[in-house]
């Protein structure tokens, strides 16, 4: 064996041995269960994205493409398989979305032999992030995302940006069809789109703000209705869900993928944001709306529904937890994808019935630490009884 038949060997051994670990549940709180190893992380991309595999051309076999990190992911159980198109970022900072497929949802993904190659629409994005996957009621799966172009009307800033929501649907995830971006009045990051028909209207989760990064004076989730996705337009815009001083989402909030509809009302995941010395803390919190009206708040446990914890505190923008798919299963399982500090990729599990009771049985935030205190009392005073 040469020198570069041997190292082949042995990069080949190493990956398959990544793809093929079994995952191990680890820690649980009773209402999700966390796993032990990551998903998918940039050491999942197949060999054939990150080396030139020729000895003539690459005779030291060295990487030449660097694949930095894959995570934010939108997912789906599609014809029996566990997909998610995953936000995977190249050494360079762009991103690109990515099939990866499991036969189980929790190990065993392998992305597909290639990218997603996005049609472009308007101005070439500069970056593309963050899709939400739904199999819509009209029969195609959509997936809206994150478009993101740099701002012409500053081109002396170099971190100006605007941020707008692009459209693309599939029957197969093979072919994207792309449709114009959504027209807003604002800047929009975090827009999914409902699952179902409104009122025989596509209705939209979106998250105005006034600035790229900032939300200003507005922000918080909202909801729209548009009669296309075809050329969607975001007009009369209300807030459905608010951030609010002194709770997990002071800063920022936005939907994460698209609600799950259970026999109680419509459960939604989303992330909440507030700023701290060693910068932006993101979390993830649950809420439920009403099964004949998704813009009307039933429940909202106060907190956050999951944290950074352990290794997830640190990658290349820490402490961030942020999640843009779910599975719910035919047997009530919830696969809950999440990544962690833009890094890499996780699951936990729970379940349809767990959520609900988690939803409807947590007391809302009071806003206050008096009443927080109330509420500990309560629960104390059952239990001593
Ligand atoms: C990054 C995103 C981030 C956004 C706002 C973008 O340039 O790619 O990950 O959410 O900026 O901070
Ligand atoms: C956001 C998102 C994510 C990212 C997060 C933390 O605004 O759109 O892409 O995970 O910031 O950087």
């Amino acid at each position: 064996m040469t020198a570069f038949e041997e190292r082949l060997a042995s990069l080949r051994k190493e990956h398959e041995a990544l793809l093929d670990r079994d995952n191990v549940p680890a820690g649980t709180n009773g209402v999700y269960q966390r796993y032990r190893y990551p998903v998918l992380t940039a050491d999942h991309a197949p060999l054939t994205w990150r080396y030139d595999l020729h000895p003539d051309s690459n005779p030291y076999l060295l990487e030449r493409f660097g694949i930095h990190a894959v995570f934010n992911s939108g997912a789906i159980l599609w014809q029996g398989r566990y997909l998610l198109v995953a936000r995977v970022e190249a050494a360079d900072r762009k991103s690109f979305f990515a099939v990866a497929e499991s036969p189980n949802g929790i190990d065993h993904f392998r992305f597909w032999d290639r990218p997603v190659t996005l049609p472009e629409w308007g101005e070439p994005a500069t970056n593309v992030y963050d899709m939400r996957l739904v199999a819509h009621q009209d029969g195609w799966v959509y997936g809206i995302f994150c478009v993101e172009r740099k701002d012409a009307t500053a081109p002396e800033d170099l971190s100006a940006a605007v941020a707008c929501a692009g459209v693309v649907r599939t029957k197969d995830f093979l072919h994207w069809e792309r449709l114009p971006d959504i027209q807003a009045q604002c800047q929009q990051r975090n827009v999914v789109l409902h699952p179902e028909f409104v009122g025989g209207k596509y209705a939209l989760y979106t998250r105005p703000q006034d600035g790229f990064i900032d939300t200003g004076k507005g922000g918080g989730i909202g909801w729209a209705l548009t009669d296309t996705m075809d050329g969607a337009v975001i007009r009369d815009e209300r807030i459905i869900n608010e951030r609010k001083y002194h709770t997990i989402k002071e800063l920022k909030n936005g939907e994460g993928p698209a609600p799950i509809k259970t026999p109680q009302g419509w459960l939604h995941l989303a992330h909440g944001v507030r700023g701290c010395a060693s910068g932006l803390r993101y979390v993830l919190y649950l809420y439920m709306t009403a099964l004949d009206d998704p813009a009307r708040m039933i429940a909202e446990p106060a907190g956050f529904f999951m944290a950074p914890e352990g290794d997830e505190f640190l990658g290349d923008v820490s402490n961030v937890l942020f999640s843009n798919g779910w599975i719910a299963a035919p047997d009530g399982t919830v696969y809950i994808y999440y990544a962690s500090s833009d890094y890499r990729l996780h699951v936990a599990t729970s379940t349809v019935d767990r959520l609900v009771d988690y939803c409807l049985h947590t007391t809302p935030d009071g806003l206050r630490t008096g009443d927080t205190v109330r509420r500990l009392n309560e629960l104390i005073d059952r239990n001593l009884q």
